[in-house]
């Protein structure tokens, strides 16, 4: 066995554990580079990400193109405010609203606040143009939501750990089951006031939950029959995660409010997005909304080759037909493994469901052995395995991962 000084590691955990917050509990390693699908940790050990960031760096890590861009415009003019004009701005703004295909866009910097944003809008457009009476606007979620931290997000989270002892919590939610679109109708029909439906078109935190063909599509059709803005949170699912552009690509699914984050900077800065047409965005007037360095020049010239770095690489396409293969390669593989249930995703947003329960360590353990195996994912409610890599690996590189993670599991 190859002995290893490890002190490089354990010096940097203790600074975390000593000085910052424990807000998380991460894996035992200390990572000082990335490149590509590739990450290198402080001792020189190289590892495939399987976690992206959270799908946050799926043009890769470090891309030249983006990181070229930031360094150029930081360079420049890095913060204006909006108090001030900047030359990026609307540069950013036209190519993005045309990307995506929207009237406007309002600049947020993390996927929570474009989410806030979303639900002001939403709120907002219900007072104005639809003429729900004042504070009484309600917005219909699912149940195993995940949509960020904030105060009013959590307060429509069922996840105890995310909710608990962070009240009084923000009223005008209504929770109903993902994946039913009859209750959706049910809620619609038994509550007034409904303005909005926010959903996430595959749920993430859930463990990679894949809603059955058509509800995305259906609960569109009963917003649009019921006048009910349809707003998607494709802050983990979009930037071609799934295998499109956005995740409600795959059902023909335009929304009325689009979020963005994430993958929106390629990981290399925070930029998030909201998006829809004129008839909802104008509701927002001077001083009603904004942020410091929301639409800020770096972001808006990070996030723009970005976007142009998902489409000149295929990303999308490339994240269709691997995660084919990379679903193909495991689910022969879990006909012969017990302790893999289930292998589920779509493009190259996946997770395995590990046969034992949630308060097991079985699914650590086998991240931590992945870990020694040279590829790092990470356990999401104690028996679920996500694997998200970065956009830009190779067919070569995902078979080759396929058998890094059978192995392992195999030899458990
Ligand atoms: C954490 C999961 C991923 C998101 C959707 C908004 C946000 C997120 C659909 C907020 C953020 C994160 C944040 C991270 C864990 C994480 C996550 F495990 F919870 F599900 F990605 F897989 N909408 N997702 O997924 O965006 O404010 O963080 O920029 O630890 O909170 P943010």
């Amino acid at each position: 066995m190859l002995v290893k000084d490890n002190n490089a590691t354990r010096a940097a955990i203790s600074l975390e554990d000593k000085y910052g917050a424990h807000n998380y509990h991460p894996l035992p390693v200390v990572l000082s580079k990335g490149e590509g699908v590739f990450v290198w940790d402080v001792e020189g050990k190289k590892y495939f990400d399987f976690l992206s960031a959270y799908s946050a760096v799926n043009q890769g890590h470090c891309h030249p193109r983006i990181i070229n861009q930031l360094k150029e415009q930081a360079s420049k003019l890095t913060l204006t405010s909006r108090a001030f004009y900047n030359d990026q701005l609307g540069v950013y703004e036209k190519f993005i609203t045309r990307y995506f295909g929207f009237d406007k866009v309002l600049p947020m910097n993390t996927g929570a606040e474009a989410v806030e944003t979303a639900i002001k809008l939403c709120r907002k457009y219900a007072y104005e143009k639809k003429g729900i009476p004042e504070d009484q606007a309600k917005i219909i979620v699912c149940e195993n939501n995940f949509h960020g931290r904030t105060t009013t997000i959590i307060s429509f989270s069922n996840d105890e750990s995310a909710r608990k002892n962070f009240g009084p919590y923000t009223p005008g939610f209504i929770k109903i089951p993902y994946d039913d679109a009859d209750a959706l109708e049910t809620a619609i029909k038994s509550h007034e006031h409904i303005a909005g439906f926010l959903v996430e078109p595959i749920q993430g935190e859930a463990g990679v939950f894949v809603p059955s063909e058509g509800y995305l599509k259906r609960t569109k059709e009963i917003c649009e029959q019921n006048d009910i803005l349809f707003i998607a949170d494709e802050v983990q699912t979009g930037v071609a995660r799934t295998g499109k552009l956005l995740a409600v690509e795959h059902e023909n699914v335009k929304p009325d409010i689009l979020i963005l984050g994430k993958a929106l900077s390629g990981g290399v800065y925070p930029v998030s997005a909201v998006l829809a047409n004129d008839p909802i965005m104008e509701v927002i007037k001077p001083g009603q909304h904004g942020s410091t360095f929301g639409g800020n020049p770096i972001a808006a010239a990070v996030a723009m080759e970005a976007l142009k770095v998902v489409t000149d690489e295929n990303l999308a396409e490339n994240a269709e037909k691997l995660g084919k293969i990379f679903r193909e390669e495991l689910h022969e593989f879990i006909n012969e493994n017990p302790l893999v249930l289930a292998v589920r995703g779509k493009g190259l947003l996946n997770a395995i469901l590990i046969n034992d329960t949630e308060d097991s360590s079985t699914a650590w353990d086998i991240c931590m052995k992945l870990k020694e195996n040279g590829l790092l994912a990470k356990p999401t409610h104690g028996n679920i395995i996500r694997f998200a890599p970065p956009l830009v690996i190779t067919e070569a590189q995902i078979r080759t991962c396929a058998q890094i993670i059978k192995e392992t599991i195999a030899a458990m």
